[in-house]
């Protein structure tokens, strides 16, 4: 059930740490090491050991890509294509260009955008095996001009791999896959084995072991955020439909038990009206029981006096996703702050961008919308800054250099800009 409350009673979810994190951190660690001296040996006996198969191979074979089409629905097929055409023309906008400037002295400025090489995509396992998160990190990589992409998920009991998770794979030109999951699999991609090369970054979604191990490979590779729970937030006026709200915050909530899903409205009727029809839908739900403990434990709709101050609480949750169903949302739109995504107007409920407009559903939880985006192109860009400086702008900054140089006690530094100095 949906309670109403203060808006002093509003909570952000909190990932949960302590002791047992410390132990989870102590596996990882063990994995990460048995990985490094063991490579593949060790993929195969820690598969052997989590996901209780014995594999023949890590790697996945052409004719397990061609099963995968034959039993994939041609109508998930023919969606997940547009879907991926879409999300490639969103992501195209993004990709930004090379500069050079030439100053009136001479000295040549500029700054190159280079793509990573090597990315490393985790899919997890089991229920959670999304084709969907795989189009959302690797298109983004592909756009950015990423050469190799390698991605890793964890085998089922049958040895087998999520259909659908293939096909997207293959359909984004991915044919490097390999069956490994857990910390393991991280810790592959971050130091190479004899069959899977190292990575220079690793993205993807992932279980608390697969979190723990991408925090503990950081710096030798680069990874993407660290995805919690879920998270909606619905600004709403006396406008909105409460049906629609409903649906879209049980949308969000049979992700997860620890799922977090807000309605922030100027509107007490409709507060009531959602709270009644969350309750009536969810008991037609297959997802039931996740979604009930989500409401529960982390579901709250809050009564604003007035507008400002719901954009106000909506810009303190620093949401995930934030919808927008008031009148003249575009008049309102400047004030938001903190939203990783923000969807407008009653027909954009979060699953268009979850499956298929073409923005990105890798976002920033936990209120890290504060400070972070979501998933673009710029996550695979890397900027490199190039000068070439004039023999004026030496001749007439040298000893302003050289001063600073000599000021920090690096002599030798000041002596490189003065021996430039004394040529004639
Ligand atoms: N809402 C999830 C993404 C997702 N939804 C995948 C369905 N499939 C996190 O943004
Ligand atoms: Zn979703």
């Amino acid at each position: 059930m949906l309670t109403i409350v203060e808006r002093s009673g509003l909570s952000a979810t909190q990932a949960a740490t302590g002791a047992a994190g410390q132990e989870r951190r102590e596996a990882v660690l063990h994995i990460i090491e048995e990985v490094k001296r063991d490579g593949d040996a060790a993929l195969f006996r820690l598969t052997e050991k989590f996901d209780r198969v014995v594999l023949p191979q890590l790697a996945v074979a052409d004719e397990e890509f061609e099963e995968a089409y034959r039993v994939i629905d041609p109508e998930v097929l023919e969606a997940l294509r547009e879907a991926i055409a879409n999300i490639r023309d969103y992501h195209e906008r993004q990709l930004r260009e090379s500069w050079m400037t030439t100053k009136e002295s001479g000295t040549i400025l500029g700054q190159l955008i280079l793509p990573l090489e090597r990315v490393g995509l985790y899919v997890p396992g089991g229920t959670a095996a999304y084709p969907t998160s795989v189009m959302m990190n690797a298109v983004p990589a592909l756009v950015a001009g990423v050469k190799e992409i390698v991605m890793t998920t964890p085998p089922g009991k049958d040895g087998k791999l999520n259909a659908a998770v293939l096909v997207a794979a293959a359909e984004l030109g991915i044919r490097q896959v390999y069956k490994v999951g857990g910390a393991q699999a991280i810790a592959a991609l971050a130091y190479g084995t004899e069959t899977i090369g190292s990575v220079d970054k690793i993205t993807g979604p992932g279980n608390a072991f697969v979190a723990t191990a991408k925090r503990e490979v950081f710096g030798q590779v680069a990874i993407d955020m660290i995805a919690g729970p879920s998270e909606v937030v619905v600004l709403a006026d006396e406008t909105a439909k409460a049906a629609y709200i409903a649906a879209d915050l049980l949308a969000q909530a049979e992700h997860d038990p620890l799922a977090s899903v807000t309605l922030v409205t100027t509107s007490r009727a409709l507060a009531e009206e959602v709270q009644r029809l969350a309750a009536s839908q969810l008991e037609g739900l297959d997802r039931k029981e996740i979604a009930a403990k989500a409401l529960e434990g982390f579901g709250a709709i809050c009564v604003a006096a007035d507008l400002e101050e719901a954009i106000d609480i909506v810009n303190e949750l620093a949401t995930e996703h934030l919808e927008i169903q008031i009148q003249d949302p575009f008049a309102h739109l400047g004030k938001i702050k903190h939203a990783g995504a923000i969807f407008i107007g009653d027909d954009s409920p979060v699953a268009i961008g979850d499956y298929f407009v073409g923005t990105n559903h890798v976002l920033p939880t936990g209120r890290t919308a504060r400070f972070s985006s979501g998933l673009s192109v710029d996550d695979f860009l890397k900027k490199t800054s190039f000068v070439r400086y004039s023999r004026q702008d030496m001749l007439d900054n040298g000893r302003k250099i050289a001063a600073l140089a000599r000021f920090e006690g690096l002599q030798a530094h000041a002596r490189s800009v003065e021996l430039r100095l004394e040529r004639k």
